[in-house]
């Protein structure tokens, strides 16, 4: 068993954190501090580190995103379709009791608190590319482990295929979710080889702190070499499948969304080019853009999942 993160943390930032988990409560019940994210009352967020990962392929030699870019430039439609809106508004999901269902075609399927997600596995901290489709990327240290530790502890039974990966819909306080921009939950899915694979990460924190509500606390997956819409914020359910699941963003437009959704600038979406990216918080509208790389620049570590598939077809 590996030290809970208050056992690793010095006793003040222990203290800070029963403190924001009692504070957390209380923000879930209405009293809002009115201060993007904060969750203290010093409106700082627990520490959470990890061991620089050393996964081959990591990449830690770009320049990460701010914190404070990465953390008022959200999508997160449960809050609202507007970038800045998460950040004023998803800090109610910090410090509530949380439980992720994980069950279907398993051996041992669970209830896991997030006190039991957050010392599964020791905490690594992996410096990822995140790419939205709609044609802006971050560089994000974020903290956690591979989802791969979780998949282990529930045995997968061999009809498994599939995981589909569904996140919170609470219209008490998530005000997107009585909009019908999608057809809520938020659904995702993965192929059980993708699903397993190292660079995909369970995270829980990011910049050394928990998750911040806008970049889906307490818990969400980052599958690095997919458009971001793939790696799906506040989890309550993995569910191993047979059948290849529907995504929301499938169900919502088919022609627009594919299944696989790995980032691939041959593939245009059908109202954007893929191409090219503009790094957030550099330089803004006019600062050049980058050159979208195969598989988000995870080509070494992933292309091999999908040898002998046209990724035309599957997109
Ligand atoms: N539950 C949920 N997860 C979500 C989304 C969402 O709207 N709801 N948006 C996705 C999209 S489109 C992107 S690009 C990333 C953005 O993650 P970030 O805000 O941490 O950069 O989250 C993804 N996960
Ligand atoms: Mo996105």
């Amino acid at each position: 068993m590996h030290p809970l993160p208050s056992e690793i943390t010095p006793a003040g930032v222990y203290a800070q954190r029963r403190l924001y988990l009692q504070s957390g409560l209380a923000l879930a019940a209405g009293s809002a501090l009115g201060v993007a994210g904060a969750t203290t009352p010093d409106g700082t967020l627990p520490i959470l580190k990890g061991q620089p990962s050393a996964l081959p392929g990591v990449n830690t030699m770009e320049r990460p995103t701010t914190l404070a870019d990465a953390t008022s430039y959200n999508n997160f439609y449960e809050f609202s379709t507007d970038k800045a809106e998460p950040a004023k508004r998803a800090h109610v999901l910090v410090g509530r009791p949380w439980t992720v269902r994980v069950d279907g075609l398993v051996n041992k399927p669970m209830d896991i608190g997030l006190e039991d997600l957050l010392r599964l596995s020791p905490m690594e901290e992996r410096i990822y590319r995140l790419r939205c489709v709609e044609g802006w990327s971050m560089v994000i240290p974020w903290v956690g482990y591979s989802l791969s530790k979780l998949i282990d502890k529930v045995q997968p039974q061999g009809s498994a295929k599939f995981l589909e990966f569904t996140t919170l819909a609470d219209p008490a306080i998530m005000p997107g979710v009585r909009s019908r921009v999608l057809d809520w939950p938020y659904v995702e899915g993965l192929r059980m080889d993708e699903a397993r694979h190292p660079l995909t990460l369970l995270a829980m924190g990011m910049y050394g702190q928990v998750l911040p509500g806008q970049n889906g606390a307490p818990v969400r997956l980052v599958v690095p070499w997919k458009y971001g819409f793939k790696s799906a914020k506040s989890l309550v359910r993995i569910r191993f499948v047979e059948q290849q699941p529907v995504s929301a963003w499938g169900r919502a437009a088919p022609g627009e969304y594919g299944f696989y959704s790995n980032v691939n600038p041959q593939v245009n979406h059908p109202r954007w080019s893929q191409a090219t990216e503009r790094r957030i918080g550099e330089g803004g509208l006019f600062a050049p853009r980058r050159q979208t790389q195969m598989f988000n620049g995870y080509a070494e570590q992933v292309a091999h999942l999908y040898a002998g598939m046209d990724l035309k077809k599957f997109f």
